[in-house]
């Protein structure tokens, strides 16, 4: 089936930020809509998200130049082509950019062509997008990374570390996980109320309390996870994204809230007393990127109980990812479409990463739309975990309710294997 007009146009992000929406329409009239996410902490490796830098038009932060190119560079030459062949055309547009990092057309421009060609394709098929995207082999439904409380660049910086979340270790199936998630989510509103910190959510809809030290946080967590009837490191394990990048400047770790700057050395004594201490089963850049040193020392010391995520490290970028495996930095890797750019280098990442017996993650971004896409991509590529923020907002729930409409689709070819996917649990 022939593509016959590719349009976009701008609509608007969880933050209210400009982004955009692309449309492909195909011969028989039938649409596929994409909505493009972005993120706040981006690693410096990503692909460049073309923003227009006119301080009169949204400060700045319109995309009407990345529309310009979807309109007059990008659809001339997919228009009358295969919406079926996304691996071609995907190829097409990485060729007609011509940069290793989209610079020129925009990784934003690309990616929602891609993502917009993709549903395009499963709408013609009539079949879902995770049927289309994992060639009928996606069954897995994953096991849910979720937030408790919101820090780093999604809340000012009031706490160091970025995302506080929990995976629910014990639980027999999605809905299980979710149920459990609402208690400690709830529970923990609570306790934050009654010391008098409740004071809204941060950007991916966690808690945004002040604390007067990071280790506070887990205190906090691992009372609410109690409270709420479940076992710390039994029934809920904690997982950390620190996205440290965010607050190492000039050699040096700098953590405000303990006011503390510490060399990498002190610094990895830190990450390594909050492994043995509390019950960490997954931690995503704990290190700035070039600090191989501590990512290899990490992966040696905790790599056998500990998921160790990449995500500024690599930047969904299969190159890196290869590197990170030739260097052991990690065992695992961050899975972000608008990192690199195309739904096919997407998944020829997450290829990657299980053919290495990682354990890739599928994450939204902190500045999310209603476009449910990411959920269909993990359960395409049976990828075992998904992370979407907290469990609040409805750019975050249309990715957890999704999966519930994708597991009742699936029906009993769907399987749940929780945290099995470790391959140290
Ligand atoms: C991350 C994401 C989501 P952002 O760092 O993993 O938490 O944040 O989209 O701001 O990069
Ligand atoms: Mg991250």
């Amino acid at each position: 089936m022939k593509i016959s007009n590719i349009d976009a146009y701008q609509v608007f992000d969880s933050r209210g930020n400009p982004t955009l929406e692309v449309e492909v329409v195909l011969e028989n009239g039938i649409i596929g809509r994409a909505m493009v996410p972005s993120g706040a902490s981006t690693g410096r490796f990503e692909s460049l998200e073309l923003r227009d830098g006119d301080p009169s038009r949204y400060r700045g932060k319109s995309v009407l130049n990345a529309i310009k190119n979807v309109k007059s560079k990008i659809a001339p030459e997919i228009t009358g082509r295969n919406v079926h062949a996304q691996k071609q055309l995907d190829e097409l547009i990485c060729n007609l950019d011509g940069t290793s990092n989209k610079q020129n057309l925009g990784a934003n421009a690309i990616v929602g062509v891609s993502m917009a060609i993709a549903r395009a394709s499963a709408n013609n098929k009539r079949v879902p997008l995770y049927h289309t995207l994992g060639e009928g082999e996606g069954t897995l439904i994953p096991l849910p990374e979720i937030q408790i409380i919101g820090g780093g660049a999604h809340s000012a910086g009031r706490i160091d570390v970025q995302d506080f979340m929990i995976i629910c270790t014990g639980a027999e199936s999605y809905e299980q996980c979710l149920e459990m998630t609402y208690n400690v989510y709830t529970e923990c509103g609570n306790i934050l109320k009654r010391q008098g910190k409740l004071a809204g959510v941060a950007d991916e809809g966690g808690y945004w309390p002040e604390f007067d030290g990071n280790e506070r946080v887990f205190d906090t967590l691992l009372e609410a996870i109690e409270k709420a009837g479940y076992q710390p490191g039994k029934d809920i394990h904690l997982s950390l994204d620190i996205a440290a990048a965010e607050f190492f400047q000039d050699g040096k770790y700098h953590l405000s809230i303990d006011n503390r700057s510490m060399k990498p050395e002190q610094y990895y004594s830190l990450i390594e007393k909050w492994c043995r201490e509390y019950p960490i089963i997954s931690i995503e850049d704990p290190f700035e990127e070039s600090d191989y040193e501590n990512w290899q020392r990490l992966t040696e010391s905790f790599g056998h109980s500990v998921q160790i995520i990449g995500d500024d490290l690599y930047t969904t970028d299969i190159r890196r990812v290869e590197e990170g495996y030739r260097n052991e930095l990690t065992n695992s890797v961050l899975i972000k479409l608008n990192q690199i750019g195309t739904v096919t280098e997407t998944i020829e990442c997450i290829r990657k990463a299980q053919a290495y017996s990682w354990t890739p993650v599928v994450s939204a971004r902190s500045g999310e739309t209603e476009d449910p896409f990411i959920s269909h991509l993990a359960v395409a590529t049976n990828a075992g975990q998904l992370k979407v923020g907290s469990f609040s907002r409805s750019e975050r729930m249309v990715k957890w309710n999704e999966l519930i409409r994708i597991e009742r689709e699936l029906n009993e070819k769907a399987r749940f294997i929780g945290s099995s996917i470790f391959p140290f649990h």
